[in-house]
Formats: C-alpha cells, structure tokens, sequence
C-alpha cells in the first residue's frame, strides 16, 4: 500500500451524488457573528422515533426521540417530534421541515429507528414498511440522500443531521449481502453528518431508557461553549468507553461556519487560542484538553503566544502562522525504527512561513480538477468531501498550488512545504519522536493511524494499542492538532514536500532554510508523515520516504505553504 505504484483505479462511486454540494455564499460569517454576539438566530429540528416494527421492534428510539426533543427545545430549536411513521409520512414530515429551513439559520434533523445500507446506500425504515429482499428497499424505504438534498436545497446557513439507526438489519436473514450498519455518506457543504457508529459496524440499543449513543450526545450537548466538531468528539470517546470499543460514533462533516448549541459567553476569547508548546525535560511537547499549556521554550525558540490563521477565499483552506526558529532535525542514534536516512541529526533555522492546518481535501481538490477520483480501498470510500485528495502525484500537487497562486491574482505565492518546514513543522517544538512525546498508544487522540478499527475491518497488523475508529482516511483535522495547530501531521496521509530526494540529504543542508533541488541526486522527491495505515514505527516525525514525481497511491497527499 505504501509502494508508489502511479496506478490509478477507476470506480464507479455511488458518493458522486454527493458530491456535487453548492458553495454557501457569504452569509455565514455574519451569522456566525450575530449568533456570538448574542442575537437569536432561527433554529430548527425534526425528530423522528421508529421503533414499533413488526419485525425487530427496537426498545430505545422513541425515548430517545422524545429525549432529544426536549433537549433541543430547551437549547431554543423549534422542534417538531414525530414518532412511528410511516414512509409517506416520513416523505411528508421531511418536504415540510426542508420548506422551514429556507428561512434560514441552522437545521437539525434526528433520526433514532432502523437505518439500512443497500449497494452504499443509507435507507430510513419506516415502521410498517414491506420488505423482504433488498430489491424493495428501495421503495419502500425513505433514502437518506433525499433528506440530505431537501437540507442541501434549503441553502440555510448550517444543517446537522444526526443518525442514531445503524442498528442490526431486521431483515438480514433474507437478504442476500449483509452489508452491516451504515455506509458511510459524505456530508454536502455546510453539513454535519453524525452517525451513532462507524461505517460498516452496528450500534447498542442500551440497557437504559436511551440507546448509549443518544444518551451521551444529550449530555454534550447541553455543555456550554462547546463548538459542535467537539460535541461530537465528546461523544465519541463516552460511547468508545460505554461499550468498550465495540461503538464509536463517526461524523462526516463539511462545515464552513461555527456553530455551538450554547454560545460561550461573550467574554471568553474563541478566536484565537492561545497556546504555548509546552516542553518537558525529555523534550515532548503537551497540550491540555482545553488548549491552554504552560509556557516555556525548547532550544531557544520562543514560545508562541497564539495561533495566526488564515483562510485562503478561493478553497477555504485554513491556513496557520509557523513561527520562525531553529531546531535539530533528523533522529537521534537512539531513536526507535530510524533509518540512516534520518541523520545525521544537525541544526537547522527556518523562516516563518504559513501552512495549512490540514492536507487539500477531495472538495478542494476538485475545485482545481473537477474530475479528481480518489477511489476508494476495500469498500471504504476516500472520496469523500473533507477526506484527504490522495491519488495525487507530486507534479499534480505542484500544479495545485499554481493554481491557487493565480487564483489568488499573484497576491500570494503557494507552493509545497520544504521537507525541512515540514518536520520543523511536525515537530512544533518538541524533540521526541512524536510531537505528543514517545507514547504510541496515545496516537488515537492526535492522529488516525493503524488502530484496533483498522485491524478489525481491514486486517492491518500490528496496529497501535488504541482506536482511533477510522480504518481508511478520516475527514481532515478530525484530531488533536500538534502545538502550532496543525492537524494530521503523523497521520492520514503522507505529504509531498518539495525536495528531491537523497539518503545523504542532510550532509547537503545548510543551515537556513535548506532544501535539496538538485535533480542530479535522482527523481525521486520527498514524502513525510505517517498514514492510515503507518504502524508505530513510522509514526514519527524524523521518517522520511520518497516517491517518483508522477506516482500516487491511496495514502499519499499534500498540505500547501504560502510564503509570508
Ligand atoms: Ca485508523
Ligand atoms: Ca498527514
């Protein structure tokens, strides 16, 4: 999976039809802003319980229905709750919620009942419905692509649309391909797709009066000042924990704007978070659930006072100021896994430069080349909107950042990270392996990487101790950043810098901001970072890889620089 094999896959993806999500225009940072400072703006929810099915009857979604309900009626939505519905009143409750959300504002729609997935297809099963083989399921079922089109067509500034319904099929038995649980849709701009469990996996019913998921997300989210994207974070590592790993919600997300269900009073920055890398005396850089570390500084850089974004208008991709200093670059001999290639270890100075948080999604990708497939890897879709462009060479990735120098009217120059920015960049001050520390089972909370969801439904070996629920590419910056707010540096995707290769790199550097562009070293140019499926070996910041300028492969993307 690692080899650059330049072979590219041709699919038919049924996700196109999701694919093509209009822009939101520029409303939503002034929404954003008139909800911040205060001002109502229009909430809007339906809720919809099935549980009384005459085959599988389900326990919990009507309490959870009924729960969710009034949740969001005390968070201000008004809520329309609906219980045991039939496919023509589900159809009908669904047009008129779509006609309510082209008034504008936030839109939220909560499903708790039987979901089931037919050739990657998500289906809502309305309680009566007459179903005995798959073929019917798409008649007599409510598919959730059109919930997502009526909330798509509303052109309201945000949607949420939560689905508690990954259950076990009830009509398994006859059906000729189990596929289990939900397959896993991408969410249209300006959506938030939730679902109770990972693609591909079903959900507890719960012992309680509510289904486990349910439950945990009422409690999140009635915390104040908790941004939606941490929410549902929250809610991820309750249920992981409530079920001992066999449950981990999963959200696919493509949010433009901000939305929390309690604002945080008007006095607390969000903006900016203000955070120094903290440095122990072994050299791991930390970071506090909250955000907020000690300060101190680590070989002479200073501690950075906050974090400088930066949108660029065109694709959105969020930029952060990588404030300039010098640090030891390559591993030490006593690094676990090194590679000669890593060393030796010498110092080295680097210019502040911007960077972005995250890698160039498939969405943004596809706004430079509107055809860009990204495949997907046994039956995992890496197509998806906020998931990472891979299958993406080094001259494509060149060309990109071209392409947004000129769409940006010359204004900014873009272009590839050099291999000493990035791991300047991965390192954001630390001088451990990780830019956690050493501790490789704690990679679920920064980085998706060969985990225990990786092993169970793609048979990866030896994956780290620990589940970070995503088997294939996860939406971009769904984990921790590092401490200069970057997000996926050891994970996801590897990155094209823009050096040519050599193993005798080092030996060439000088000590500022060096790079190696001397073709006569070979064709082959760098590639850093860890991966999908990077086990703990090559989850380190010092590894360096190489690929030929016109390969690509699944697990291979980029992020972009803009020169100051
Ligand atoms: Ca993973
Ligand atoms: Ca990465």
């Amino acid at each position: 999976m690692s080899s650059i094999t330049g072979k590219r896959i041709l699919l038919s993806c049924f996700l196109a039809a999701f694919l093509s999500g209009f822009v939101l225009c520029g409303s939503s940072a002034r929404a954003d802003q008139k909800a911040a400072q205060g001002q109502p703006e229009r909430r809007t929810a339906l809720v919809i319980g099935n549980a009384g099915y005459a085959s599988g009857a389900l326990r919990n979604p009507i309490n959870d229905a009924r729960a969710m309900a009034k949740a969001l009626g005390d968070l201000s939505f008004e809520v329309t709750l609906k219980e045991n519905l039939d496919q023509k009143q589900m159809k009908r409750e669904i047009q008129a919620f779509g006609e309510k959300l082209q008034k504008g504002g936030v839109g939220l729609f909560y499903y708790a009942g039987h979901g089931i997935q037919v050739n990657g297809h998500n289906y809502l099963l309305p309680v009566g419905a007459a179903i005995e083989h798959e073929k019917q399921v798409e008649y007599e079922a409510v598919d959730m692509g059109a919930v997502l089109s009526e909330m798509d067509y509303a052109h309201n500034r945000l949607n949420i649309v939560i689905m508690d319904a990954c259950r076990d099929n009830p009509f398994a038995r006859s059906f000729r391909s189990i596929s289990q649980g939900l397959a896993s849709v991408d969410a249209p701009t300006g959506t938030l797709v939730a679902y109770a469990t990972a693609p591909g996996s079903v959900a507890n019913d719960g012992q309680g009066d509510n289904g486990v998921y349910t439950g945990e997300l009422i409690r999140a989210m009635v915390q104040p000042g908790l941004k939606i994207e941490d929410v549902f974070k929250q809610v991820r590592s309750a249920v992981r924990e409530a079920t001992g790993g066999r449950q981990v919600p999963w959200e696919s997300s493509s949010l433009e704007g901000d939305f929390y269900f309690i604002y945080p009073p008007p006095q607390s920055p969000v903006q900016t978070a203000s955070i120094p890398p903290k440095v122990t005396p072994q050299g791991a850089s930390e970071r506090s659930a909250t955000g907020q570390a000690e300060e101190s500084t680590s070989r002479g850089e200073k501690p950075i006072k906050s974090i400088k974004t930066w949108k660029e208008p065109v694709t959105g991709l969020v930029f952060v100021w990588v404030p300039g200093g010098c640090f030891l670059m390559g591993s030490p001999q006593s690094e676990q896994n090194r590679s000669e290639d890593e060393g030796p270890v010498h110092e080295v100075c680097i210019d502040g430069f911007w960077m972005s948080k995250t890698v160039v999604t498939n969405a943004q990708f596809r706004q430079f080349y509107k055809d860009h497939d990204s495949t997907n890897y046994s039956g995992h879709s890496l197509n998806g909107e906020s998931q990472p462009a891979v299958f993406v060479s080094w001259h494509d990735a060149n060309n990109f950042t071209q392409w947004l120098t000129g769409q940006n009217g010359g204004q900014y120059n873009f272009r590839l990270p050099t291999e000493a920015e990035w791991e300047y960049a991965c390192r954001a001050g630390s001088d451990s392996s990780r830019y956690w520390g050493e501790d490789s089972s704690r990679a679920c909370i920064y980085e998706n990487i060969a985990d225990y969801t990786a092993e169970k439904q793609l048979g990866i070996k030896s994956p780290h101790e620990c589940d970070d629920g995503y088997a294939a590419t996860a939406p971009v910056g769904t984990f921790q950043p590092n401490a200069f707010g970057l997000h996926d540096m050891l994970g996801n995707v590897l990155e094209w810098c823009s050096d040519v290769y050599g193993v005798d790199s080092y030996v060439r550097h000088d000590r500022n901001n060096p790079q190696n562009t001397d073709e006569s070293m070979g064709q082959s140019r760098v590639i850093r970072g860890g991966c999908w499926h990077g086990s703990a070996s090559s989850t380190r910041c010092a590894i360096r890889r190489s690929g030929l300028p016109d390969g690509m492969d699944n697990d291979l993307g980029f992020r972009v620089v803009r020169e100051p």
